[in-house]
């Protein structure tokens, strides 16, 4: 998988010749050329040109479609449908793997927080990134944030007006229909942060009527877009955020819905009622109550229309 990733880079840049190819990514010519036959078989279409080969077109989306041409540094394992990503992704963290993203376009047994279900019918994105940060586990919760920023932006450049709920749910800004769900989960000891899954569903190319109620989807909002483009910007995004973590939060506040809102929170020290006011590292939601500030770290936001 590797070699096909660095493949892709090398043919996204423009025709280029076997011999060329064998010498860059240090594998053999034949090698070079069966996995150039693999790329043909998952749907590319590759000329043999003079020049070398020359990519005339890219399928859909799949591993070697999403990596062709991404600006990140993920390899992505793709699965036309799984029961969850974050299990697999979870599993590929145990054995060890960093720097790959688990992809698929359909899940049996989608989890969201909590051993909540989540739909995840056929025509979504849902996407499980590995990571091996180094942060503590109390500095985690930034990774989720990012994540959230990441999905929005892209979202909004497909032109759908989402905004984010704390800590993690994407919402259709005008109607507070929700778009996308955040699981992440990671192990670690107390001053480490061993693997982190980031899992993100995404409701995309599908109908509203195939998720719960109080949900929508791109499909319903703007239309079916192109999911390969879709992701890419997603892990570009996230790429570049995680390169500037101090720049989390500002992003973070500049795409909330929640900040300036009533809410109610539920922890698990029972509710919190007022007004959020910020968020602060690495995640905390300062709340304006009766009783002065009160700081939560986790819990299911409500938005609570203006009294
Ligand atoms: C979440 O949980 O929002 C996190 C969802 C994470 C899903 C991704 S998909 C890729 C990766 N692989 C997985 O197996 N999971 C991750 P939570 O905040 O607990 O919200 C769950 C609640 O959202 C459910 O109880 C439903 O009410 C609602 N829900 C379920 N499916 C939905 C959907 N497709 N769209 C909108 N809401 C949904």
């Amino acid at each position: 998988m590797e070699t096909r990733k660095a493949l892709c880079d090398a043919l996204a840049s423009g025709p280029v010749s076997g011999p060329d190819l064998a010498e860059e990514l240090g594998v053999s010519r034949n090698a070079v050329w069966k996995q150039v036959e693999e790329l043909r078989e998952s749907g590319f279409e590759i000329e043999s040109t003079d020049a070398g080969y020359r990519v005339v077109s890219v399928p859909e989306f799949c591993g070697s479609a999403v990596e062709y041409g991404l600006d990140a540094p993920y390899e992505i394992e793709y699965h036309e449908a799984i029961d969850s990503t974050n299990a697999r992704a979870r599993e590929l963290a145990k054995a060890g793997a960093g720097r790959v993203a688990v992809l698929a376009g359909e899940q049996t047994a989608g989890r969201g927080r909590l051993e909540r279900a989540w739909s995840a019918p056929s025509g979504g994105i849902y996407l499980s990134i590995v990571l091996r940060p180094t942060m503590t586990p109390m500095q985690a919760p930034l990774l989720t944030l990012a994540g959230a920023v990441a999905t929005t932006r892209a979202l909004r450049e497909a032109g759908v007006d989402a905004g984010i709920k704390w800590p993690n749910d994407i919402l259709l800004a005008s109607s507070g229909e929700k778009l996308v769900g955040i699981l992440t989960e990671m192990e670690g000891e107390a001053d480490r942060v061993s693997w982190v899954v980031c899992g993100i569903g995404v409701n995309a190319n599908v109908d509203a009527a195939a998720l719960p109620e109080g949900a929508t989807s791109v499909r319903e909002q703007v239309g079916d877009i192109d999911r390969r483009v879709f992701t890419q910007r997603l892990l570009e995004e996230f790429t570049t955020l995680r390169a500037d973590p101090d720049a989390i939060l500002d992003r973070w506040r500049e795409h909330a819905l929640t900040l300036g809102q009533r809410v109610r929170v539920e922890t698990g020290a029972g509710d919190v009622v007022g007004r959020a006011l910020d968020i602060e590292s690495p995640g905390r939601l300062v709340i304006g109550t009766d009783e002065g500030e009160v700081r939560v770290h986790a819990g299911d936001c409500e938005h609570l229309r203006p009294v």
